[in-house]
């Protein structure tokens, strides 16, 4: 049976309210956290939380579920075993290439007649909804720039107290996934939207902006023109409002908000902007779909209007433009060379560049960074930190260092993943930061420094992701991490009881050797999945420190912070990058290389941005089709950039698929 969601956009207050008591519910069903409360959500995620406790996440038992998928309630996704396991478990078509490492490949089946999984109705994140307001408000005003000023101010407090996305847990990814995967429901999105919708439509109704904002007709002292003054508002606002042209039925709806008063009422065009506000249309990304595609049940092409506001909120974060939607008005959007101009105009624009840094961000857990200087009075961590002590701008200055590293490579110096995995130049724009590089600081505007040469290739040896807060690095988390964000690599779940804190080192032993000694006990049930699937991969960049800088041996202190000794690190470690692969490496630029070669971090970098961009967890058995073309588009000569285009341009983006 195929099901489409009802036309939602009207009934406004009432309508909107029961909607969202059944999404609360619905949601709650399939996502933890669904309450709004979020459990080890993202204020745990200092230090403690990416410890062996991580590894949780994902069972190897087939649970990638439908994560934020509340509003389907599909059921279908677990019952496929849902091999998440991997890419490479997929790869039955295109042809298996071979990566450097003489490994193959993963890559993605795509079958034309595998229907991907039913989409939920997604609101708008947070983010976009601000966008979108913002835009709205200069759409009413255009040029008046003073009253932009003074209309926004009107709506900030409404638009402070929505709650942020937050990075959502999820069944694969119980400490926090990207934020958009935040599709939980809360009171105060309910509340909030409806006081920004009363807060704008006061504001733009005020004496000084509503002939602007409606027209002359609305302050005029004829009365003949008032209906017409009405019906010509409802359309133009309504459009731009709710992404779409109204019908005569929404037409009307609204003009029965305004009500039954013969004369132009500012009060009453207020309530039309904040029901319209209110609506639906306006909050979610409502879709129907057009023409169903063939041979895959319960899929259909999106309209002109619905692309068009798919495209501009995957690119721009805000909706559709003038020239968006009159692309999308005569139709020509779905012409394949109107749409790919569409789509460079928007990637050319500043507004891309932003959304890509959120995905940057939310991928690589920049949020996990602990606080560096809240053991500025430990005895130990002060002795260890000595000149180095961080002050309150270093935990910042390493989350803008990696996206400055991501964004040169990816706009400035368009780059692929392998340069991103074996740079060797220095993005810290902070002095500190600099100086633990052993380089110059950057001035943004030159080219970057360039590090001490084969000492710290790559994305994965800067100091946002060695630092600790503490004295002593975390080899298990530093693990897990490359293996699943970066490796997309499962990882069974620890035996009950299993301790997520850092391992209690012992006096006179390195991190590594304290870590091997707990985790790595022959017979034990943790020494199978650490020895060969986590700790390898951290014990490979122990030749950094806890705040990043390089080292070759460790500093071991007694409890007062007095120096017992030093220990020769070791850092050579078999990484098993691809499983069961043997090759050995002497520490971290040869496991950046290795990781680099495998073929491995596209197709999970595909599958990352899958997430990012359909607010979904992918299903590799389904979601072939949206996968491999941008996994492909990245691979080889590609760019980082291309992830935004060549997501877009898939058939996936352009359909839906209902239940
Ligand atoms: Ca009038």
């Amino acid at each position: 049976m195929v099901f489409r969601p009802l036309r939602l956009g009207r009934g406004a207050g009432v309508a909107i309210a029961a909607f969202a008591v059944g999404c609360v519910g619905k949601i709650s069903d399939t996502t933890p956290g669904a309450s709004g409360i979020n459990p080890g959500g993202p204020g745990s995620g200092s230090g403690a939380a990416m410890g062996s406790g991580a590894a949780s996440s994902s069972g190897g038992a087939g649970t990638a579920g439908s994560a934020g998928k509340g509003g389907s309630g599909s059921s279908g996704q677990g019952a496929g075993g849902n091999n998440a396991s991997g890419g490479s478990g997929a790869a039955s078509s295109g042809g298996t290439s071979v990566g450097g490492n003489g490994q193959a490949v993963p890559s993605f089946a795509c079958d034309d007649g595998v229907a991907p999984p039913a989409e939920s109705l997604r609101r708008l994140t947070m983010t976009e909804y601000k966008n979108t307001i913002a835009d709205l408000v200069s759409f009413a005003l255009g040029s008046d720039a003073a009253s932009i000023k003074t209309v926004s101010t009107a709506v900030a407090s409404a638009l402070a107290s929505l709650p942020d996305d937050v990075h959502q847990a999820v069944p694969q990814d119980l400490h926090g996934s990207f934020r958009r995967l935040d599709q939980t429901l809360q009171q105060a999105h309910v509340d909030g939207a409806y006081q920004v919708g009363t807060a704008l439509g006061a504001a733009l109704t005020q004496p000084s902006v509503i002939a602007k904002v409606v027209g002359d007709c609305a302050t005029d002292s004829s009365s003949s023109n008032d209906d017409a003054c009405l019906d010509t508002f409802v359309r133009k606002f309504g459009a731009r409002a709710l992404r779409h042209p109204l019908s005569d039925d929404d037409v009307s709806f609204y003009k029965s908000v305004y009500g039954s008063t013969a004369a132009a009422d500012p009060a009453a065009y207020a309530d039309v902007i904040g029901v319209m506000l209110s609506s639906p249309d306006a909050l979610y990304f409502v879709e129907h779909g057009d023409q169903a595609v063939a041979g895959q049940q319960g899929v259909y092409e999106l309209s002109a209007y619905e692309l068009a506001s798919r495209l501009s909120y995957q690119l721009w974060q805000t909706a559709p433009d003038d020239a968006l939607l009159a692309a999308a008005g005569d139709g020509s959007l779905l012409d394949a060379s109107v749409y790919q101009a569409e789509v460079e105009r928007l990637i050319a624009d500043p507004r891309a560049k932003a959304t890509l840094a959120e995905f940057f961000a939310d991928w690589v857990k920049v949020q996990d960074l602990a606080p560096l200087d809240a053991k500025n009075q430990d005895p130990v961590f002060k002795a260890f930190a000595g000149n180095d002590l961080p002050d309150s701008s270093l935990r910042q200055a390493m989350i803008d260092d990696v996206l400055g590293l991501f964004d040169y490579h990816t706009w400035t110096k368009p780059s692929g993943v392998a340069d991103l995995l074996t740079t060797e130049l220095s993005f810290a724009k902070n002095d500190r930061l600099a100086l633990i590089y052993g380089v110059d600081a950057w001035n943004g505007q030159d080219d970057p420094p360039s590090l001490p040469a084969g000492q710290r290739p790559g994305l994965l040896t800067r100091a946002l992701f060695l630092s600790t807060g503490s004295p002593n690095t975390r080899p298990i988390m530093k693990g897990v991490f490359i293996r699943k964000a970066i490796l997309c690599d499962e990882i069974g779940d620890p035996p009950a009881g299993a301790n997520a804190m850092p391992p209690k080192l012992e006096p006179g032993m390195t991190t590594r050797e304290s870590v091997e000694a707990i985790t790595e006990m022959q017979g034990t049930v943790c020494a199978g999945c650490h020895k060969a699937q986590i700790n390898p991969l951290g014990f490979a960049t122990e030749d950094f420190d806890s705040l990043g800088r390089f080292r070759t041996e460790q500093q071991l202190f007694d409890d007062t912070g007095k120096k017992t000794g030093t220990k020769i690190v070791n850092t050579s470690s078999v990484p098993e990058v691809d499983e069961g692969d043997t090759t050995p490496v002497s520490g971290a630029p040869e496991l950046m290389t290795l990781i680099q070669q495998s073929g491995k971090v596209e197709a999970c970098l595909a599958r990352n941005f899958f997430r990012f961009t359909y607010a979904r967890w992918d299903d590799p058995t389904k979601d072939g089709c949206a996968l491999e073309p941008v996994r492909q588009a990245i691979s080889g000569n590609g760019k980082l950039q291309d992830l935004l285009t060549a997501t877009v341009l898939t058939n996936a983006f352009h359909r839906r698929a209902f239940e």
